[in-house]
Parts: structure tokens; C-alpha cells; sequence
């Protein structure tokens, strides 16, 4: 009992602490980052396919139980003798203290909200013990009994008031949301898709952003005020370059739509989305600074710490890589990388599209590592060409005529046939909806006359250069999944 409130209210205030110090290193946060920044890739995409994008919120709540149950023995332990607890205390304040050291995006004062959780709670399990003294002497006395709940209502009061006023000076947040609904940005001529993309029965074309996946190892989202915001790009550059937004928003502004997909995404799987970004074209910013002739990537930097090294013929070749600072005609959702994130047609995500971006280094291959290739990942990751069922989905439908419909990429090569197959049988040809450009994904529908029974469903893609989808099956470590997706139907 004790120790978990210790543990509570040094949560608490060091959360508060967080918040007045203007960093987003709580105890709690410190700790989670760590962890994900460790995890191994098997675990990341076992939380993945277990909490799909609420694998933070679980990892949070996670943190929270594991620290309340071993400051509930470190309680237990304190009970007889007071540094036995502590000691499990310093243990877990140590912990987030490094934690915290070891982030990006803490600065210098990012381990105080930790070191304050921790101290807060010593001196609260000091009280407690002190308390539980005299109790366990005479079990019986009054006052004592007395004295040792009032301490107790009084920790938990003030640890939820403290809470509540963490979330209250935690307003970075509200003053980032404020400043993002007030921008005004340039305005894509239209935010209709293009005629024709969408096949009948298939998932949206253009993907609204409240739908769109979110993939990022922010436990804590990056809030960063345009005003605040400031890009340099430099490195093996003639001339260095400091961007503001209003910097940014005098260039001319390119509206486009593409498809981002992420490594991860399992044959079948939702990790893609369709969306019309708004932004600057990074080849023009780029050939400004001047790449030197020996660079052959960027290393692109978030807020957080987080990198991507994008290989630099990818954003020199026409292909319209961007700046991109709105999404569907908004501003980017801050889980999308507000104010500024990069979009680079054909790239996968974890390569390209880093969000919150405040760095541009120009580079080589040989001389750093992104943030997932020391973790099982290829350096290079350009899409694979992929497709997906997506009606019918997992229903039973009736026999006679059935819509099957889906989507199929091969961003910045471009799908030219879709093939269907039913039960290992021929493969037949799809219809394709329009092609918007080789950069988005492109739908294709198919009429099939479904007998009784339970049948099996598979589709595969070619790409514009006649190449076909590879069928056999590889899982998306280290380089993107492959293989077909087959759905079982059941007609009757
Ligand atoms: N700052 C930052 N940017 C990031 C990531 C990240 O972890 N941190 N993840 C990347 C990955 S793996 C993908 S797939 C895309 C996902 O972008 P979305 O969340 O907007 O869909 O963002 C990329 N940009
Ligand atoms: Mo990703």
C-alpha cells in the first residue's frame, strides 16, 4: 500500500515536473522510449499485430503496472526495513533517469522529471514506514491507525491533484493544436480524387486522415509550434541552409497524391494509406544547398531523435520527393509529423517519410545508419509491388454473382494486369480502376460467379514493366513482406 502510492505520486509529480519544464520526458515516457528504442523486431511487430496502433497505449499502461507491482514490494520490504524498499526505488529511478539521458529529445533537462519521481517517492515510503512502525508495535493503537490514514488519503489526494495539474501545464499540446488550426496553408486546387480511380466495393481511394495507419516510435508525440519550427540542411553541401515555415510556405507549393506504405505491413495488411499532400519539392531545396559529388543519401532527423537515410538519386530524380506540411488539404495531424514531415514516392516509411522533421544531413551510406538498420533492417527499402482483397472480407455471401475488389502498389513503378484466382485455378483477369500515376495505389474489381462452398481467393499483381508479383512468402523483416493474400469465402 505504501509503496504503491509512493510509486503513484512520484509518478505524478514527475509528470508535473514534465510539463513546467516544457519536456515530454515523464517518468513514464523516459522508460517507454527507452524500451522501444531496444525492443527487438519481433516483439515490435508481435505488439503490432496484438494492439495494431494502440501498441503505445498498452505499452504505457504496461510501464504503469510493472513499476506499481515492484513498488508495491519495494512497500512490503519497506515495512521492515526502509532501505530495502528504497533501495528498489533508487533501482527504478536510476532506470528512467538513463532512460531519459539517452533520448534525443530530452535536453538537458530531461531527467529531472524522473529524478523528482523518484526523490518524491523515497520521502513518501520514508513516511510510510515511519507511520507503519508504531502500528506494527501495537496493532491496536488508535491514534496510530489514525495517523497512517490520514497519510495515505493525503498521498493519493495530492498525487491525483498533481496529475490533474500536469495535464493542465502539459500545454505545449493545446498551444501546438491552437497554432495548427489557425495556419493557413496553400490550398490543393481540388481534394477530389482524380475520375475513374475508385472500383466499385473497394476501399476508399483517398484515405481520410483519421483513418490513415500511424507507425512511429513516439511514445510521446513531438509538439512543435510552426513558429518554433526550423530545418538546416547541411553536411557534404556547398552551402548550408536554415529554413523557418514562413521560409517554407514562400516556395512554390506541389499538391500530390501518394500512397506511403510501411515495412511492416504483412501481405494483406492496412499499413498503407492514400493521401494528397501539399508541400515543397525537396530536389529544388537540395540542388540549392548543392550535394557534393561523393554524397550519395540524406540523413533526415526528427524531433525525437528518430532518423531515415533516404538515398539521395531518390530525391534528385524527378520523382517529386517533398516537404510535406499538409495532408487531404489540412495540416499534417500532429501524430502525422506537424508541422513538416518528408513524403517520398516509391520508399518505404522507416527510409523516407520521417516525421516532425527538424535535420537534413547530406551523406553517405558509409558513414551512419538510420534508426532501424542496427535493428534488423535493410538500409534500402524501395516497395515492393503488393496486392490486396478487400471484399469480400471475412463474410459469408451469397452464391450467384460477387464483387471482388481491392487495391494493388507498386509506388513509383506502376501496376499494369491484376490476376484473380479461385481455388488454385486459372488465373483471370481483373479490371483496373484508373491509374491517378505510378505513385498511388491503384484498385481493380472482378465479377465472380460464386458456387456453394468454401473457396479460396487470391490475387496477384504485375508491374508496369511486366515483371509479376513474387508469390512465395517472406515476412517483412528486413526488407518488405512478400507472397500472395488468399482469403477464404465461404457461398451458401
Ligand atoms: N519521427 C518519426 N518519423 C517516422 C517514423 C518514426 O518512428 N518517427 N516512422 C516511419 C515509418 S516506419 C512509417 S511507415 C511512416 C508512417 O507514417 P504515418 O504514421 O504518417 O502513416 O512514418 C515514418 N516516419
Ligand atoms: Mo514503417
Amino acid at each position: 500500500m505504501g509503496g504503491v502510492l509512493a510509486a503513484l505520486a512520484g509518478l505524478a509529480v514527475g509528470s508535473v515536473a514534465a510539463g513546467f519544464l516544457g519536456t515530454p520526458q515523464t517518468p513514464v515516457v523516459a522508460i517507454g522510449s527507452a524500451f522501444i528504442d531496444r525492443v527487438p523486431p519481433w516483439l515490435k511487430d508481435l505488439a503490432i499485430s496484438w494492439f495494431g496502433t494502440h501498441d503505445k497505449t498498452a505499452l504505457r499502461t504496461g510501464i504503469v503496472i510493472v513499476v506499481v507491482a515492484l513498488a508495491a514490494v519495494g512497500g512490503v520490504l519497506a515495512v521492515r526495513r526502509y532501505w530495502a524498499g528504497a533501495l528498489i526505488t533508487v533501482a527504478l529511478t536510476g532506470a528512467a533517469v538513463a532512460a531519459a539521458l539517452t533520448r534525443a529529445d530530452s535536453g538537458q533537462t530531461g531527467f529531472l522529471p524522473s529524478a523528482m519521481a523518484g526523490i518524491t517517492a523515497l520521502i513518501i515510503l520514508r513516511l510510510f514506514s515511519r507511520r507503519l512502525e508504531p502500528l506494527l508495535n501495537f496493532p491496536d493503537d488508535a491514534v496510530s491507525r489514525r495517523g497512517f490514514l490520514q497519510l495515505s488519503g493525503g498521498v493519493a489526494l495530492g498525487s491525483a491533484a498533481a496529475a490533474l495539474l500536469g495535464r493542465v501545464v502539459g500545454g505545449n499540446r493545446a498551444a501546438v493544436a491552437d497554432a495548427r488550426n489557425k495556419l493557413q496553408l496553400p490550398k490543393p486546387p481540388s481534394l477530389n480524387p482524380p475520375a475513374g480511380v475508385q472500383a466499385n466495393g473497394a476501399v476508399p481511394w483517398a484515405t481520410p486522415n483519421d483513418d490513415f495507419y500511424r507507425i512511429d516510435t513516439a511514445l510521446s508525440v513531438p509538439q512543435i509550434a510552426p513558429a518554433d519550427w526550423k530545418l538546416r540542411i547541411h553536411g557534404m553541401v556547398d552551402h548550408e541552409i536554415e529554413l523557418t515555415f514562413d521560409d517554407l510556405l514562400k516556395r512554390p507549393v506541389v499538391h500530390k497524391w501518394v500512397t506511403l506504405t510501411c515495412v511492416s505491413n504483412e501481405v494483406g495488411g492496412d499499413l498503407i494509406g492514400n493521401a494528397l499532400w501539399s508541400g515543397v519539392v525537396l530536389k529544388d531545396l537540395l540542388e540549392e544547398a548543392g550535394p557534393s559529388k561523393d554524397a550519395d543519401a540524406i540523413q533526415s532527423m526528427s524531433k525525437d531523435g528518430f532518423t531515415a537515410g533516404t538515398p539521395l538519386p531518390t530525391l534528385l530524380d524527378g520523382r517529386q520527393a517533398m516537404l510535406a506540411f499538409a495532408m487531404n488539404g489540412q495540416p499534417l495531424p500532429v501524430e502525422h509529423g506537424f508541422p513538416v514531415r518528408i513524403v517520398v514516392p516509391g520508399l518505404y516509411g522507416y527510409v523516407s517519410a520521417t516525421k516532425w522533421l527538424v535535420d537534413i544531413e547530406v551523406t553517405r551510406f558509409d558513414q551512419f545508419e538510420g534508426y532501424w538498420t542496427p535493428r534488423g533492417w535493410s538500409a534500402l527499402g524501395p516497395i515492393k509491388l503488393s496486392s490486396r482483397i478487400d471484399v469480400p472480407g471475412g463474410k459469408k455471401v451469397e452464391p450467384g454473382p460477387v464483387t471482388v475488389a481491392g487495391v494493388a502498389w507498386d509506388q513509383h513503378v506502376g501496376v499494369s494486369k491484376v490476376e484473380v484466382r479461385v481455388d488454385g485455378g486459372q488465373w483471370q483477369q481483373a479490371t483496373l480502376a484508373t491509374d491517378a500515376s505510378i505513385d498511388t495505389w491503384r484498385q481493380w474489381h472482378w465479377t465472380w460467379d460464386a458456387p456453394r462452398g468454401t473457396h479460396v481467393l487470391q490475387v496477384r499483381a504485375t508491374d508496369d514493366k511486366g515483371n509479376p508479383q513474387v508469390e512465395s512468402s517472406a515476412p517483412p523483416a528486413p526488407n518488405g513482406s512478400t507472397g500472395l493474400h488468399t482469403v477464404n469465402v465461404k457461398v451458401g
